[in-house]
C-alpha cells in the first residue's frame, strides 16, 4: 500500500464558477497571475526539489508560448492523444491520464541535461475543468485532492465555456475554509488579505478578488 499523493488544486473562478474561454482565461490580472506562479513555483524555506504542476491538454494550449513550459515547476499534461506534441520542453511530461501523471511523477525520469531527477515537492492541479472534476470527484489510491487554492473573483465575464464544478461535500469529507494565517503558513510568503482590486488588462474594468484556501480532511 502507497501513501497517496496530496494535490493542491489552484484555480481562479468567478461568482458563477467560471475559469475559462476558448481554453484560455477570460482575464489578464498580472498580479493574480504573479500570485499563481509564486505559489506554484514554491518557496518554502526548507524546499530542496521542484514542484509539478499537472495539467489538462486544452489548460496547456491555452498557456501563451512563450510562458511554456511553467519555468522552474515539473510540467505534466494529461491527453488521450498519445502523439500529442508537447515541443521540446524541458521538464515537460505527457501522460494519458490523471493517475497515470501522478504515477509518472512518483518516478521521474533521468534525462541527458538532468542526468539524476529532480526531488519532487508539492504537485498542484492546474486545470482545467475536466481535469479538476476528475481530481475532486474520481478516488483513486495514488493521489488525494485535499487542498484548495481558490482566488474568488467577485465580478462576472461573459461568454466562459469552461466552469469549475461544485465542490462536492458528501463524499470524502466536508470542506473547509482555512484561515488566511493558515494560507501564509502553507505558502510560506505573506499573502495579500480580504479583497484586492485589480485592473482586467484585456480591457475590462476592475476585478475584485481574495485569496482563499480551502482544506479537506481524506
Ligand atoms: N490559478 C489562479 N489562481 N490563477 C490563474 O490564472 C490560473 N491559471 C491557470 C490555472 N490556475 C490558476 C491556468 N492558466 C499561465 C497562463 C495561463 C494559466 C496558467 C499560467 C502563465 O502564463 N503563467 C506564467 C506567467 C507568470 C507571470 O506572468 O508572472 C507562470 O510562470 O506561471
Amino acid at each position: 500500500e502507497m501513501k497517496p499523493i496530496p494535490l493542491t488544486l489552484i484555480v481562479a473562478a468567478t461568482p458563477s464558477h467560471a475559469i475559462g474561454r476558448s481554453s484560455a482565461l477570460p482575464w489578464r490580472l498580472p498580479k493574480e497571475m504573479a500570485y499563481f506562479a509564486r505559489v506554484t513555483k514554491g518557496e518554502q524555506p526548507e524546499q530542496d526539489g521542484l514542484n509539478a504542476v499537472i495539467m489538462g491538454r486544452k489548460s496547456w494550449e491555452g498557456i501563451p508560448e512563450r510562458w511554456r513550459p511553467l519555468q522552474g515547476r515539473i510540467n505534466v499534461v494529461v491527453s488521450r492523444q498519445d502523439t500529442f506534441d508537447l515541443g521540446d520542453a524541458p521538464h515537460s511530461h505527457l501522460a494519458s491520464s490523471l493517475p497515470s501523471a501522478v504515477s509518472l511523477l512518483s518516478s521521474i525520469p533521468s534525462t541527458p541535461i538532468s542526468p539524476t531527477p529532480p526531488k519532487l515537492n508539492r504537485t498542484f492541479l492546474i486545470g482545467g475543468a475536466q481535469l479538476y472534476s476528475h481530481g475532486l470527484t474520481i478516488p483513486h489510491p495514488s493521489y488525494t485532492a485535499d487542498r484548495i487554492l481558490l482566488t474568488r473573483l467577485k465580478t462576472d465575464f461573459s461568454d466562459c465555456d469552461a466552469f469549475l464544478p461544485p465542490v462536492p461535500s458528501a463524499t470524502k469529507g466536508e470542506w473547509k475554509q482555512a484561515s488566511h494565517k493558515e494560507l501564509c503558513e502553507w505558502v510560506g510568503w505573506e499573502v495579500p488579505e480580504g479583497d484586492r482590486t485589480e485592473k482586467d488588462r484585456t480591457g475590462g474594468g476592475d476585478v475584485v478578488y481574495e485569496f482563499q484556501m480551502w482544506t479537506r480532511e481524506s
